[in-house]
């Protein structure tokens, strides 16, 4: 019996440390370790399902090549030596654009990034830009601050007053949750803002459910109030703030009394939000990724960053407007040498868009489509079209552990490694500081590759001359060479321990913001430029389209990562409506009815929640079609910025059955 320290790689915020347990040869148990600084020995049921997964029956073990008589097993030789062939002549016929490469974020290690790396030296591809998930915040954040960079978790035990504004740690980000029950033991006021009472509201003392893609105005109102009223910290601001002058006259007209009505929040309600977050001291807000899945998404986080810098929140322990953690990736840098950023030659396409770029792409078209660590036709916006388009590309190739709904439509399908057969590196850009090293616990089966040692062989065996054939050591020694170089960081350190950069507890305490100006921007010419409102302003929220009543909001559930723990449902989705909305159409509890939007129809199981609004439907992300994928109802709908899905903007309507 063999206990092997590894790291959970699913896309979470929390990125927790484990111990496998290996008997035979064979993982038979994960468990939480004790001594990562953050997770603490504490992990949920998804990061336990690692095993159930790694050892189901149903995971791939060869390649899969589909031919007119079905699927038929290949050797991993022979996988290579096709999509070489594949590559090649793609490149010859149309150009090395013809090649279009979608890596997912289903896994976190750096191992399995070399994908990068080959498409680089391969001659440049087309890749996807923006993001399904966090790209409109993460906009509004570089606007502001010039990055987006988070408190360490443990300095929110130093807050007062803690808003969560649009984020779930109940069901999301679990170690969160365990700092905000010992931050309200200690006395702190924790509020949470989401339409819908989530697992989270029953931790927050005041639960506020404002109305979808309504957070910019209903921060706006606050600020409002905070500014008529002198609550604001008028010496932070003179030294620290771009744009004070212009954001007071722009938003006057967002009092409360008007906020209220759109918001959904009464105007009492929001004075007296405003004057507990201006008289925290320190107050901190922590916002979640479902909040900007809008159109106006990007300005409502800006917005809402704006409350932190008017009130001199910034830059304090306990303080800070959180969003996202970039530090330990600014000193990662295992493609230095061959890094997209070098590539001259390649072109993108908005992911939220997938599917409508497959369709029109034409100079060159797509060819040859690689997908690996997602699964997008399950996941994308407007899954039907996504997918018609993606069946309608001459060779695709999914890489996955499960026969999911993107490999069944591959032409190729290759069966990679699981965490437990890799030596890996992680980092978290979302919410834990920690770089961990992974060890590997167990060997692959035979028919099985990673993706590190995968490109390796792609390479060699079409001579691509300029990828670095490293060895994994010196792949990770490339990676970490900067932190060696400043912190003494090594492979050898990192199997014994865990690490975060000294010092960045407390994003901009040196008060040098990474904006043009240096100081925090509530006035952005870097916006003005692209084209955007240099000042964050209110866009208020879609309106229904004619027909479809019902606000479709899809979060992410507790016991799945996305679609990966759907794998083994069949039952309907689950479609969660206020008993008022049952009342309203004549339906039961339990009733099985259509969700119809403009794009198509699924079919759903209702059940009342009293905690979902009138007008809104909630039902998970994440079933696959055999249940009723969710995505075919959902527009690719773009945020204001950043790119972001607006997979929240979605509306339908009940067809009874
Ligand atoms: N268990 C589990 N954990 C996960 C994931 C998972 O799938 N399962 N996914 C991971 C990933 S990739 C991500 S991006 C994160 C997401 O983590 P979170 O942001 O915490 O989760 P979401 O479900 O995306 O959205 C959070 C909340 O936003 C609310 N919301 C929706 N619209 C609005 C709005 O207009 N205003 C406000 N104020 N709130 C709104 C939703 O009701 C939901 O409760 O979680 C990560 N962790
Ligand atoms: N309606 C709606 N849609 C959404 C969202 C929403 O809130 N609502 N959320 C969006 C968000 S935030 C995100 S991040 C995306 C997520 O979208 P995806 O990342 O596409 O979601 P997953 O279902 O996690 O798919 C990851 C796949 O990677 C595979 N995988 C795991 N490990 C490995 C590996 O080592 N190698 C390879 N090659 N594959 C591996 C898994 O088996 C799984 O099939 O979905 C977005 N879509
Ligand atoms: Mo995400």
């Amino acid at each position: 019996m063999k206990r092997i320290k590894v790291t959970c790689p699913l896309d979470c915020f929390d990125t927790c440390g484990l111990i496998a347990t290996v008997e035979n040869g064979c993982v038979i148990r994960v468990e939480g370790d004790k001594e990562h600084p953050l997770t603490q020995g504490y992990i949920c049921r998804k990061g336990r399902d690692l095993v159930t997964r790694h050892n189901h029956s149903n995971r791939l073990k060869h390649a899969l090549l589909k031919t007119p008589s079905g699927r038929k097993k290949i050797s991993i030789d022979q996988a290579i030596a096709l999509l070489a062939d594949k590559l090649t002549d793609a490149k010859e016929t149309f150009g090395s654009l013809s090649v279009l490469n979608y890596p997912g974020g289903g896994y976190g290690g750096i191992s399995k990034t070399s994908d990068e790396t080959f498409f680089n030296c391969f001659g440049g591809v087309t890749v996807p830009r923006g993001s399904l998930c966090w790209a409109a915040g993460i906009m509004a954040s570089k606007l502001d601050f010039g990055e987006p960079r988070g408190h360490h978790p443990a300095d929110i035990l130093n807050s007062q007053v803690i808003i969560l504004w649009g984020r779930n740690p109940h069901a999301t980000n679990i170690h969160l949750s365990g700092y905000l029950k010992k931050t309200s033991d200690k006395g702190a006021r924790i509020i949470l803002i989401d339409p819908l009472v989530s697992e989270t509201a029953s931790s927050a003392h005041i639960h506020l459910a404002v109305n979808p893609s309504t957070d910019g105005l209903l921060a706006m109102s606050m600020a409002n109030h905070i500014m008529a009223n002198g609550l604001h910290d008028a010496s932070y601001i003179r030294k620290h703030v771009m744009g004070y002058g212009r954001y007071r006259a722009a938003i006057k007209p967002y009092t409360p009394e008007f906020a209220a009505g759109i918001t959904g929040i009464t105007a009492d309600t929001i004075r007296a939000l405003a004057e507990i977050y201006a008289s925290g001291n320190p107050s901190s807000i922590v916002i979640g990724y479902g909040m900007q899945r809008y159109r106006n998404g990007g300005n409502n986080v800006r917005a809402i960053n704006a409350l932190g810098a008017i009130t001199g929140n910034i830059g304090k322990n306990g303080g800070g407007v959180t969003y996202a953690t970039r530090n330990i990736k600014n000193y990662i840098r295992p493609h230095a040498e061959t890094s997209l950023l070098d590539v001259k030659h390649h072109r993108s396409f908005s992911v939220t868009q997938f599917g409508r770029f497959l369709e029109e792409a034409d100079n060159p078209p797509v060819k040859v489509a690689i997908v690996s660590k997602a699964n997008p036709l399950v996941q994308s916006p407007d899954v039907s079209l996504t997918r018609k388009a993606f069946r309608g590309i001459d060779f695709t190739v999914v890489m996955d552990h499960f026969m999911t709904d993107t490999a069944a439509c591959a032409d190729l399908v290759i069966p990679v490694t699981t965490v437990f057969e890799e030596h890996d590196l992680f980092f978290n850009s979302m919410y834990s500081p920690y770089l961990s090293y992974s060890e590997k616990a167990v060997e692959p089966p035979e028919g099985v590759i990673g993706e590190f040692d995968l490109y390796n062989r792609l390479a060699k065996t079409m001579g691509v001359a300029c990828y670095p054939q490293l060895d994994r050591n010196t792949f990770f020694s490339k990676a970490l060479s900067l932190l060696t170089e400043r912190y003494g960081v090594t492979l050898e350190t990192l199997k014994k321990g865990y690490f975060s950069i000294p010092g960045s507890e407390v994003p901009w305490k040196d008060e040098h913001f990474l904006t043009p100006s240096g100081k925090y921007e509530l006035w952005s010419e870097t916006a003005k430029n692209l084209g955007l409102s240099p000042l964050p302003e209110y866009l208020p929220p879609l309106k229904h389209p004619k027909g479809f009543p019902l606000r479709l909001i899809t979060p992410h559930k507790k016991n799945s990562l996305h679609s990966q723990h759907f794998a083994f449902r069949e039952d309907l989705p689950q479609a969660g409506l206020n008993p008022q909305t049952l009342k309203q159409y004549g339906i039961e509890n339990n009733a099985e009815v259509y969700l119809e939007s403009p794009l198509g129809r699924i079919r759903v199981l209702v059940t009342e929640q009293k905690g979902v609004p009138e007008g809104i439907v909630k039902l998970f992300e994440g079933w696959w079609h055999k249940s009723g994928a969710v995505n075919l109802l959902i527009p690719d709908h773009e945020s204001d910025m950043g790119e972001q899905a607006a997979l929240y903007d979605s509306f339908c309507r009940i067809v009874v059955v």
